[in-house]
């Protein structure tokens, strides 16, 4: 088992019920691993808030098929983009909707540039990019 420190935390009561029901809500069993995860969560979005950190990223998004020259942006977007893009899954949702994922990456400025360039393109009807950091030798220039 890692080495694990216990420590007291200190809290208004009426923010631990709402912290009680939100965990509960989301299926921790545990305040110390829900604790854990947020502790997690806050310290790899500060990693990744730095424009110059290198980054892991999932682009989601949802688009619709028919609309004009849609599929051929999307891919001319990607080809610009060859060294940041690992990989595209496509899956195509019903007869006018396809979904891609695009793994990327790089820089987390390049990356975020590269997603919203995708993302605002005309047919692309919801999408979100997901970062995590990256260790710095992962990621070549
Ligand atoms: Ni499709």
């Amino acid at each position: 088992m890692e080495n694990l420190t216990r420590f007291g935390v200190s809290m208004d009561s009426a923010l631990l019920e709402q912290f009680d029901r939100f965990i509960a809500q989301k299926g921790y069993t545990s305040r110390s691993e829900a604790f854990r995860d947020i502790v997690r969560e806050k310290l790899a979005a500060d990693r990744v808030d730095s424009p110059q950190a290198f980054a892991y990223g999932a682009l989601a998004y949802v688009y619709d098929h028919h609309k004009r020259e849609i599929e051929s942006q999307l891919t001319g977007l990607q080809h610009d983009a060859p060294e940041r893009i690992i990989s595209t899954t496509h899956v195509h949702i019903d007869h006018g909707h396809c979904m891609e994922v695009v793994m990327l990456k790089g820089r987390t400025a390049e990356l975020t540039s590269i997603a919203e360039r995708l993302l605002s393109l005309k047919g692309v009807q919801l999408g979100k990019l997901f970062l995590t950091p990256a260790p710095k030798e992962h990621v070549h220039d």
